[in-house]
């Protein structure tokens, strides 16, 4: 058994919220929301960071950018072709921007006015 809990949940050992599912990408809501709407937006496959994935797959990176322009919309912060009212994709990188599941994922955040520069 794995110990990374974001393989744990694409497994279904632990439970998640799931708003959006691909082959390869799965999306499901942050425990912890920090606005109206986060989704975290990740890989199937484990890979810690996006640097480590574009070199393995660069293909499953562009999947999970995808996959989260596709929650964006369903979630009403994005048109098809546009980008109103907005939404900001974050990946925390390492412990000095804060990653604590080293897995890689991507937080899709709005619904509220983001702030530019974060804390
Ligand atoms: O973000 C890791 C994020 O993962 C953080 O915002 C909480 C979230 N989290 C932790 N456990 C769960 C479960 N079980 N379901 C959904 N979301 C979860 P980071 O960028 O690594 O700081």
């Amino acid at each position: 058994m794995t110990d990374c809990l974001f393989c744990r949940i694409v497994a279904g050992e632990i439970p998640a919220d799931v708003v959006h599912e691909t082959d390869r990408t799965l999306a499901f809501r942050d425990v912890n929301p920090q606005a109206p709407t986060h989704v975290l937006v990740i890989p199937k496959q484990h890979h810690a960071t996006a640097g480590l994935l574009v070199g393995a797959d660069p293909q499953l990176l562009a999947d999970v950018v995808a996959a989260a322009h596709a929650v964006a919309i369903q979630e009403g912060l994005a048109s098809e072709d546009g980008t109103e009212p907005g939404y900001r994709l974050v990946a925390n990188t390492g412990p000095q921007a804060g990653q604590t599941v080293h897995h890689l994922h991507l937080h899709v955040l709005g619904g509220r006015d983001l702030h530019w520069p974060p804390g």
